[in-house]
């Protein structure tokens, strides 16, 4: 069965929130670099690359079905913020939202009756559940043990080991 050409339409711009997020961390990573806050910046260097290979696996997942790729124009991330506790807290709401949006590409899917693509894309939903859940938990950890320089120094040494 053809791929249609929304749902090609709605992978693309997906692949597009995809390169986007990689590089809201990648900002991130480089605001943590700067703050001294090197686990920090590690954690969200890694995050930078699992957010390129999300993408990368839409584009591959297009190619297999013979659809047309096209490579997006990425937004410029926010450079500096208040506080780690802020940082996470984005991180956190910013992958809410991108569950939000892979549910969208499920419920186009479903309506489409198109189980190739709902197959792929279950992958995403058990990847948005555990996004949510290493960012929230991070976010839980700071207001637990207190966003200041205490608190933030533990998560730091905690993160470095992702
Ligand atoms: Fe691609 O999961 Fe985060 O955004």
């Amino acid at each position: 069965m053809k791929i249609s050409d929304a749902m090609v339409a709605a992978i693309n711009d997906q692949i597009k929130a995809e390169f986007d997020s990689a590089y809201i961390y990648l900002a991130m990573s480089a605001y943590f670099e700067d703050a001294g806050l090197e686990g920090m910046a590690h954690w969200m260097k890694k995050q930078y690359k699992e957010e390129v290979e999300h993408a990368e696996k839409f584009i591959d997942y297009l190619y297999e079905r013979g659809a047309r790729v096209i490579i997006p124009e990425i937004a410029k991330p926010k450079e500096s913020y208040a506080d780690a506790l802020e940082v996470f807290k984005t991180a956190y709401a910013h992958e809410q939202y991108v569950t939000s949006r892979i549910y969208k590409l499920v419920d186009l899917a479903s309506g489409e009756k198109d189980y190739a693509t709902l197959s792929m894309l279950k992958w995403y939903v058990d990847e948005q559940m555990e996004e949510e859940d290493n960012t929230g938990g991070i976010v839980s950890k700071l207001e637990f043990l207190g966003s200041d320089k205490h608190g933030t120094y533990i998560v730091d040494r905690e993160l470095a080991a992702r």
